[in-house]
């Protein structure tokens, strides 16, 4: 629930890597240890929710599994975290799904520019068969996918000029997720796209070494990307979902019992992070505005250019994914829509 509001404030205002222990459960006394690491920072939605998934973990096991909470890629960045994972020296890690097509190439298919219509779409297709199949082909990558949590549509920000439509990404260094596809359809929309860890972006703003990035408006705001940036568009091109990821070595070794609570717990605390992260993108405009970001709104017909001009690219992909695949994936969204 939402009552632990002093617990997570008293987290983000901690400066060491650990958060606060969770009152009445003694670390020492656990027998699992669950060092669970997000690239985002502490007063994101995903920490918070990450916080909830402690919190339900050590109290319905007892504190016989306990959490240890990390954030600002303090354990690595989204590629490492992952290889972490593999070789069970880290337990869990929540990135984009954009990096996690790395290891498995289907999901590829979730970062299609303009592919969900609204979240409530996202949740079900994610939530469903779809998304199950694909979170069972991490098991080869030696990863258990527990649950899809919210990232959220993606916009961009640049410190050259206001972006409106398609013509205006000419020429702009931006800052990419490191996965092939972003970086083709941002090529394709005349930019430059330099794919990078999300550790680095801010410092590469501040210097210039990318004009811009794009990311949901929670992240913009939270990370303070207005310092270094001065121009915010609501392009909205990538609904972006995080995956729950856990190590399979670490999962194969709890007992049943335990499985069975770190999945449901997963599930639990990603409803909790959604609505957090919903209410976030919906409240954070003003404040971006206020800290002097010129915001431009995006229309319409300027989004469906720019779809336009990525379509090429993403058959592209989707002959490289499958297109019986990719096909069921649009069919599960049609099916969504109809709901
Ligand atoms: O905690 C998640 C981040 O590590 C990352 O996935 C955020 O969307 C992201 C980005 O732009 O790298």
């Amino acid at each position: 629930g939402g009552e632990e509001t002093d617990e997570n404030g008293s987290a983000s205002e901690g400066e060491g890597t650990e958060t606060e222990e969770t009152e009445g459960n003694d670390a020492a006394d656990a027998t699992y240890t669950i060092e669970a690491g997000i690239g985002l920072n502490n007063e994101h939605p995903q920490y918070k929710g990450l916080l909830e998934f402690k919190e339900i973990v050590e109290e319905e096991t007892d504190g016989d599994i306990h959490v240890k909470t990390y954030h600002s890629s303090q354990l690595g960045d989204d590629r490492e975290m992952m290889e972490s994972l593999q070789l069970n020296t880290q337990e869990v890690t929540i990135p984009s799904t954009a990096p996690v097509a790395n290891f498995v190439e289907e999901f590829t298919v979730f970062d299609f520019p303009f592919l969900f219509p609204n979240e409530q779409v996202a949740d079900e297709v994610l939530d469903g068969e779809i998304g199950d199949q694909l979170l069972d082909k991490l098991e080869d990558e030696e990863m258990v996918g527990l649950a899809y949590w919210e990232n959220g549509f993606r916009d961009l920000t640049n410190s050259k000029r206001p972006v409106e439509s398609a013509e205006d990404f000419e020429g702009l260094t931006l800052r990419t997720m490191e996965n092939d596809l972003h970086l083709d359809a941002f090529s394709e929309l005349g930019a430059n796209p330099t794919p990078m860890a999300f550790g680095e972006l801010f410092t590469a703003m501040q210097q210039g070494t990318v004009d811009g990035q794009e990311n949901p408006l929670a992240t913009i705001y939270l990370e303070s990307f207005y310092e270094v940036q001065d121009y915010y568009s609501d392009t909205h091109h990538v609904y972006s979902p995080f995956v729950f990821l856990m190590s399979k070595q670490f999962y194969d070794g709890l007992p049943d019992e335990y499985q069975t609570i770190v999945e449901d717990a997963a599930v639990e605390a990603g409803e909790f992070q959604r609505e957090q992260n919903r209410e976030a993108n919906e409240e954070l405009l003003a404040d971006l505005e206020e800290e002097g970001m010129e915001i431009t709104e995006v229309s319409d017909e300027d989004r469906a250019e720019m779809a336009e001009i990525v379509q090429p690219v993403i058959d592209e992909y989707a002959e490289e994914i499958g297109t019986d695949f990719v096909d069921k994936v649009y069919q599960a969204i049609e099916e969504a829509e109809e709901n």
